[in-house]
């Protein structure tokens, strides 16, 4: 009757989130919650056990208090002592299902964009995504609220085609916009370069702690590793991939092809380079190979670097002290249009159903605004 699951898994520095089920819900809450959840709201507070806090979560109630989704900040500890407290309260543990979102009519709400926010709150690994979906609603009401004509507008067209000439730009420019859709769907970014260039090192310091091996030795990493990191509230799905070179190693061969084909299904690809060595050769062939990608310059820190690194721009970083690895967050954020204070009551579009919803508005303000023209 009681139930929690692992909605979705800890990732690193990302939101794990656990869902409580069951009449249960409303006590457990009660007795280990500091604040009060009205249902539907975002609560922050503190989780604890017999007095020990165990993690602030962001914690949302929906169906009359009977499930709850605590968003835990924590690692795997936090996320296992909190399922633990869960089943000392009578909840049975399930598996994690991890197949967000919750389907459409399972979700609750008032309205559909209600309930989409709901069925997508689980896929939102982090505060910013959390934030930016609460706010949906609410944006969503303004820009239609704005976008109707209203009495002025009806009773003079003139008004009302000068209206739609303006809203013209703002759909497109929403319609645009996909932060909200990366923020719940996780890209997938790619760390690429010749061996030796400090890949693992600034992969490491993107998750923000040691998760792959560097060593000075090329072709240290064999094979790809892949996890969650969060870049200042975008969950990226990170792989780092072993150096790219002609290799006559059959183990080595065989991870870089595997590495190739995380490459190609990456959404978007961050070419290292290495200050130190020259650019000709292996470092040219991969910054070639990829005009699309974000360019790194790695390794800064020498005096004097082999090549003029004003040159083939990209962000400068050093990996072993961590400089220039903000600019370069900042740089992959802002490739999934995710800026530092991005407005969060701009409507945004994070399923099929409102991509249709604004190319079908777009479609008639752009009849109306045709109009003037007289055609
Ligand atoms: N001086 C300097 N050394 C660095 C920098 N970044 C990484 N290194 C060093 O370069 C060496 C290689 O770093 P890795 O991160 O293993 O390089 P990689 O590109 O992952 O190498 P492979 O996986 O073997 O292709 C290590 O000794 C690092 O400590 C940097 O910015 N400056
Ligand atoms: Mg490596």
């Amino acid at each position: 009757m009681n139930r929690a699951y692992l909605l979705t898994p800890p990732g690193v520095g990302a939101i794990a989130v656990v869902r409580l089920m069951g009449p249960q819900v409303k006590p457990f809450l009660a007795a280990h919650f500091s604040r009060p959840v009205p249902e539907g709201r975002c609560v922050h507070g503190d989780l604890t056990d017999r007095g020990d806090v165990l993690d602030d979560p962001v914690v949302v109630s929906f169906n009359g208090g009977n499930r709850a989704d605590i968003s835990l900040h924590g690692g795997e500890w936090v996320v296992q002592s909190v399922l633990a407290l869960a089943r000392k309260e009578g909840f049975e543990l399930s598996e994690a299902t991890n197949q967000p979102p919750i389907p459409l009519e399972a979700a609750d709400g008032a309205n559909i964009l209600e309930r989409e926010v709901n069925a997508h709150l689980p896929l939102a690994r982090t505060e910013l995504g959390v934030r930016v979906l609460l706010h949906q609603q609410a944006a969503w009401d303004e820009f239609i609220r704005r976008a109707t004509p209203g009495a002025a507008e009806e009773a003079h067209l003139a008004r009302w085609m000068q209206k739609a000439e303006g809203l013209k730009g703002e759909i497109a420019a929403i319609l645009a916009d996909k932060g909200l859709w990366w923020l719940l769907n996780p890209p997938r970014v790619a760390i690429i370069g010749a061996p030796n260039v400090g890949k693992s090192t600034l992969a490491n310091r993107l998750f923000a702690q040691e998760r792959v091996i560097t060593a000075d030795l090329p072709g240290t990493t064999r094979d790809w590793v892949g996890e969650i990191a969060n870049l200042d509230g975008l969950a990226v799905m990170l792989v780092d991939t072993p150096g790219i070179r002609q290799t006559e190693d059959a183990i080595e061969s065989e991870a870089i092809a595997r590495s190739g084909e995380q490459i190609l299904s990456a959404d978007l690809v961050v070419v290292v380079v290495d200050a130190t060595r020259p650019l000709e050769g292996d470092q040219a062939d991969v910054l070639d190979a990829w005009p699309d990608a974000l360019r790194v310059v790695n390794k800064t820190d020498t005096p004097t670097p082999a090549w003029d690194i004003v040159r083939i721009g990209g962000v400068k970083t050093v990996g072993t002290t961590g400089k220039g690895v903000d600019d370069l967050r900042k740089a992959i954020r802002s490739r999934f249009g995710i800026v530092a204070g991005m407005d969060e009551n701009w409507p945004r579009w994070w399923t099929a159903r409102q991509q249709t919803v604004l190319q079908d508005a777009l479609g008639r303000v752009e009849l109306v605004a045709r109009m003037r023209d007289g055609d």
